[in-house]
């Protein structure tokens, strides 16, 4: 129950994050890879004119990879990654050291465009690249690297996270208030959408549960999924620095009919907590045998200045 601040030993400059991924390292036990969207300013924007400005983007995203021992002090920076199919980074969902999934949120980054997307339902511009890395030393963050679209034609897909087992992905629009749950094709790269659970709130970067006292009779895994109840404020709420932003987490797992039930498992007036992008669930181990299955609740967001832990009932 107690955040570490880890300091950076060979990273320099600046940072501006968004969503990270943490999986294990393969070839150490007690460590782990952290993936992390850094939306960098563009250095020819910064140079460019204010006339000139308006045809170059001001962003230059890249991701950064960094590798951490558990229970030590630091991170260390592996590498830089960008492509040119990354343009609007936003959630990270990792299969290994070398390879990721990441979300395009927008394809427009600002003006008439972008409004529309977040509007219009037939918008589906945003995609999901997968990225290979093949030289984890390059210095040049566009070297020793390789890209391609892995699934498009989502409405604002926008939150990543490992699904029920190493093939799956789940996957979440902001906007539009679904989960998709996908395959993975190790072979090319890409994504096939096989599930659509939906949610009558605004869903946010989704996390699996695997539940680890599950039996054949009574298994509590299900998907987490954080957002906004009143998403359609947050145009104004969000520049008030004393704005209020409710917000819900909910919990669905999949029947033995098969079908999903979706269960609210918190929700804030704004009070405690303001806005929810992520939540997670981390199991507490059943006491007496009263079959009862509860876990730890962690709930945090964009605008959140702290984290709520909360014990939950499933
Ligand atoms: C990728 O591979 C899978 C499995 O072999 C196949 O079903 C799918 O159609 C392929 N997708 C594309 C875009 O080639
Ligand atoms: C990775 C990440 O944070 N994804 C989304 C989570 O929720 C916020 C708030 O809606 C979005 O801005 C992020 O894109």
């Amino acid at each position: 129950m107690k955040s570490n601040r880890l300091t950076f030993e060979n990273f320099e400059g600046q940072f501006v994050t968004h969503g990270i991924d943490v999986i294990a390292d393969p070839k150490n036990a007690g460590a782990v890879y952290i993936f992390a969207v850094n939306h960098l300013p563009n250095p020819a924007f910064v140079q460019a004119s204010e006339n000139e400005r308006e045809s170059i983007e001001s962003a230059r995203s890249q991701i950064e990879l960094f590798h951490h021992v558990l229970h030590s002090k630091t991170v260390q920076h592996v590498r830089s990654i960008r492509h040119s199919l990354v343009y609007t980074p936003n959630d990270i969902s990792a299969v290994s050291p070398e390879e990721f999934y990441v979300t395009n949120d927008h394809y427009y980054r600002d003006g008439l465009l972008r409004l529309i997307e977040d509007i219009w339902p037939f918008a589906k511009w945003s995609n999901i690249i997968n990225v290979r890395i093949s030289d984890m030393k390059a210095k040049d963050a566009t070297a020793g690297l390789d890209a391609s679209v892995a699934h498009s034609g989502l409405w604002n897909n926008n939150g990543l996270g490992a699904g029920r087992s190493d093939d799956e992905i789940v996957i979440s629009s902001a906007v539009g208030g679904e989960l998709y749950l996908g395959q993975l094709h190790a072979g090319n790269h890409t994504i096939s959408i096989h599930t659509t659970i939906p949610f009558d709130t605004v869903t946010d970067n989704p996390s699996y549960y695997s539940d680890p006292y599950r039996s054949e009779s009574d298994d509590a895994s299900g998907f987490v999924v954080a957002g906004v109840s009143q998403g359609i404020y947050l145009g104004q709420t969000g520049h008030d620095i004393n704005g209020k932003d409710p917000l819900q987490v909910w919990y669905t797992r999949q029947t033995s009919a098969g079908t999903w039930e979706n269960k609210l498992l918190f929700e804030d007036d704004s009070s405690r907590i303001r806005t929810a992008s992520a939540a997670v669930l981390v199991p507490i181990e059943p006491k007496g045998g009263s079959g009862r299955k509860q876990a730890w609740l962690f709930v945090t967001g964009f605008l959140s200045e702290s984290m709520v832990a909360v014990q939950v009932d499933l």
